[in-house]
């Protein structure tokens, strides 16, 4: 296991803090994003500074509301990265960003498409900043379009049944990691505590950071609200969404799942219903043989489903 293991994590002390997000956004009931957000400010407390790229998180604080009690900037969808790189400057010439923690939130949409080449940049130039894609593998709030994140064969908006998306997904965390990050990192809201050590070993890092957030989407996944935390958990159970970390290209696993049938996870999402027997266990062969791949220590030359 991953010495990300070895960061002691005291709940009750946790339980006992200001909250810095308050209840009532307008998020939907069960946003697997908006607790990622509350993970985020549990993790690195209030010497926060939050950027959101425009997405269903943006929405969360319209002007003059806004649920955040930390700095919070609503960037472009396309230049999160450099919009935190510009406040991470100016803190430098104040001499105050030793104490401060700079945070993209952006959604897979702005990271893994159209802010790729901001976030690519900033991980070259190294910044000191700690970039979360909460990923609910659609741009979700336009309509629940088709993004690179999206699986194979789900079913978008701007993909349809019978096929669903054609395409695998690309993977960020890798590519982000031989883009120059000194840790990258994939993190799932249904496991809170691995994601909330994740981003407290990322604000240690000097250069940049990248953590790949699953964020299970009510609508977009067509789940039940009191089910996306299930839909999450069994994405990780069933070895869809692997739980690891590199460090300055060290890859670690922190996860070893239960390997449940992958029908398990694709049959309570409604994104996953028309898809045929075929295409489940095309599903099933790929995810048993990236999981063959990264026990044998061949992670890098595994396949995306
Ligand atoms: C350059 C640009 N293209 C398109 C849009 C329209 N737009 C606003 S939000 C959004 C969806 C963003 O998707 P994602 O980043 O995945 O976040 P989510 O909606 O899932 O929260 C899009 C396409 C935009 N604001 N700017």
């Amino acid at each position: 296991m991953a010495d990300v293991e070895k960061i002691e994590f005291d709940i009750k002390s946790e339980m006992k803090k200001e909250h810095l997000i308050s209840g009532g956004t307008f998020a939907c009931s069960g946003c697997g994003a908006i607790l990622g957000t509350k993970l985020t400010l549990v993790a690195l407390g209030k010497n926060t500074m939050l950027i959101n790229t425009s997405g269903c998180m943006t929405l969360t604080a319209t002007w003059p509301f806004t649920p955040y009690k930390v700095p919070w900037v609503h960037g472009a969808i396309e230049n999160g990265a450099s919009v935190a790189a510009g406040i991470l400057m100016g803190l430098k010439a104040q001499k105050k960003d030793k104490n401060t923690h700079i945070v993209v939130y952006a959604g897979d949409g702005a990271t893994y498409d159209i802010g790729f080449q901001a976030l690519s940049g900033m991980i070259y130039r190294k910044e000191k900043i700690i970039y979360i894609c909460y990923n609910n593998c659609q741009f979700a709030n336009t309509g629940h379009q088709c993004s690179s994140a999206t699986e194979k064969y789900a079913r978008t908006s701007t993909t349809p049944p019978p096929l669903g998306n054609p395409l695998p997904r690309k993977n960020m965390a890798k590519m982000m990691a031989l883009n120059g990050a000194d840790y990258c990192a994939t993190a799932c809201v249904s496991f809170p505590f691995d994601f909330i050590k994740k981003l407290r070993k990322a604000a240690t890092m000097k250069g940049s950071s990248f953590i790949d957030l699953l964020t299970p989407c009510e609508p977009g996944w067509m789940v039940n609200p009191w089910e996306t935390l299930k839909a999450g958990q069994l994405m990780v159970e069933t070895g869809m969404w692997p739980l690891y970390e590199i460090e300055n290209k060290k890859f670690s696993l922190n996860y070893k799942p239960k390997m449940l049938p992958v029908v398990k996870a694709l049959q309570m999402q409604g994104r996953f219903k028309h898809l045929t027997n075929e295409q489940v266990t095309e599903i099933q062969v790929t995810v048993v043989k990236e999981w063959e791949m990264i026990t044998k220590g061949r992670f890098w030359e595994a396949e995306e489903y």
